[in-house]
């Protein structure tokens, strides 16, 4: 008798386990009915019908493409190098004073302002371009007694100045009787050889050859306030200025603070 044949073996059920065929990974995990058959998929499922599975697996994909677009960062933020500002990469900026009334002039006199003064806020401004225009409105023609006077023009003078070699001298104009009149002048700063003027603060910034900090200036010049006369001229009606208004526009780079 060989070992093999020893009673004392488990041989017969070492053959019934042999026998019986080896089961798939996808029927060990398949789900049986009541009759011992496997099914395709969870008997609670096949009971939903296939378009509301379909939906809410869409649903499920649009909820997940929603968070992630909400929680994904948006917008370019301003790109600062550590130690120097590339200015072009920063977001375009402009403002606006809007039309604003500007004090009354007398004749003979000057106004100045300094740009950096109007500008709100305290974040770093790259200036590239800035436009002024001013308007006036003489006043009306006056009288004396029953003799009627013509309000005689007046006459502007608007300029552009700065701490760099760029700026801007309008000739000195002068308004027809009762009528508006405009003057607009502006300034490149790619004019000087820089390509930005920096106002703001720029602490902390290393700012590149082709920016420089500095300033602008608005000045305006009331010349000659034309008096309300008549003819033949015995008396006049004097004209001591005038007012305006001015409306400034900006526009460049910005680095928020
Ligand atoms: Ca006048
Ligand atoms: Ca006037």
């Amino acid at each position: 008798m060989s070992p093999d044949e020893s009673p004392t073996e488990p041989q017969i059920d070492v053959g019934e386990a042999e026998a019986k065929p080896k089961k798939s990974m996808k029927e060990r995990f398949a789900f049986l009915d009541k009759s011992g058959e496997s099914m395709d998929k969870v008997p609670g499922v096949n009971k939903i019908p296939r378009s509301a599975r379909v939906l809410v697996l869409l649903i499920a994909v649009i909820l997940i493409v929603s968070v992630i677009a909400i929680s994904w960062p948006s917008g370019d933020k301003p790109v600062v190098e550590p130690d120097h500002v590339d200015v072009t990469k920063l977001e375009d900026w402009s403002w606006s004073s809007g039309s604003t009334q500007g004090d009354f002039l007398n004749e003979g006199t000057t106004f100045t302002q300094a740009l950096a003064s109007m500008i709100e806020g305290n974040g770093t401004i790259f200036i590239e371009r800035v436009d002024v225009t001013i308007t006036w409105q003489d006043e009306p023609d006056g009288s004396i007694g029953p003799r009627q006077k013509q309000n005689q023009p007046d006459t502007f003078q608007l300029e552009i100045n700065s701490t760099i070699n760029v700026s801007a001298m309008s000739e000195e104009m002068s308004n027809t009787h009762g009528a508006s009149q405009t003057i607009s002048v502006f300034v490149d700063i790619a004019d000087s050889g820089y390509d930005y003027l920096v106002i703001g603060n720029t602490t902390g910034i290393k700012l590149g050859e082709d920016v420089t900090p500095g300033d602008i200036n608005i000045i305006i010049h009331m010349i000659v306030a034309g008096d309300h006369t008549s003819s033949p001229q015995i008396l006049i009606i004097n004209d001591f200025g005038n007012d305006y208004t001015i409306e400034i526009s900006v526009t460049g780079k910005m680095i928020p603070e």
